[in-house]
């Protein structure tokens, strides 16, 4: 009977401590800050503007989306393919609830969206689902070769009109490259890391010192 059915969320994934959140709000703002001032930004502003000459603010181009997470599992409340699957699984429930340290290990900027890629341990890797990965093929082709838990990240923030889903996608079309072979050009040494340009507006700062969150490994409803 329905009493017996699961109640299936929007999602599972590892949500940040309140105390981290506004640590890593407040890094991802002065990165943008910066990048904002440097000439080398300046110089392929066009992918953000769309026009020579004119100028973009970082800081007011993106939108926050809620509440800091890492998605690990898209369910819409079980329409989403494996979702119920998913939510079946022993390391789920065995898991649920329980906290995390997640490695924040880079930041990436594109016209779309602003993010951090989280760089799993083995043991978060057993709550990743097996086909995230090959689920953005349809998008980023390469997806599908790139290791599990690649598209692992935090959306900071949209540019208008964007659904957070593009962030994981962005971030997979910049380790595509790199997969590719493709160095991007290391564009400076900041104080945080190494600031890289993949070309089309893709940015990736590799932070020298990767951030601790911790997070819940839980699941949103609504
Ligand atoms: O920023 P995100 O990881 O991207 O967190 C939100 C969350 O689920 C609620 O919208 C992510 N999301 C939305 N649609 C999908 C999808 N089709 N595949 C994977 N993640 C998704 C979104």
């Amino acid at each position: 009977g329905p009493l017996e059915e699961v109640s299936i969320p929007f999602y599972f994934g590892w949500f940040l401590l309140s105390s981290v959140q506004d640590k890593v709000r407040c890094t991802s703002m002065d990165f943008l800050k910066t990048l904002d001032t440097l000439e080398a930004f300046k110089k392929h502003m066009i992918d953000f503007t769309g026009k020579a000459e004119k100028e973009v603010d970082l800081e007011q181009y993106f939108e926050a989306k809620g509440t800091l997470h890492c998605t690990t599992k898209f369910c819409d409340y079980g329409k989403a393919e494996g979702a119920k699957e998913y939510a079946l699984k022993p390391t789920v429930k065995d898991f649920y609830g329980s906290t995390f340290e997640l490695s924040l290990s880079a930041l990436f900027v594109t016209p779309r969206t602003v993010g951090a890629r989280v760089s799993l341990t083995e043991e978060q890797l057993l709550l990743w689902p097996d086909d995230a990965e090959k689920e953005a093929a349809s998008v980023v082709p390469a997806a599908a070769s790139l290791p599990l838990g690649s598209r692992a990240h935090v959306t900071l923030g949209c540019a208008e009109g964007v659904e957070p889903v593009q962030t994981g996608l962005d971030l997979l079309e910049i380790l595509a490259l790199q997969q590719e072979g493709q160095q991007g050009e290391l564009v400076e040494e900041m104080e945080l890391g190494s600031l890289t340009y993949y070309g089309e507006g893709r940015w990736l700062l590799s932070l020298r010192e990767p951030i601790c969150a911790p997070a819940c490994f839980s699941s949103f409803y609504t």
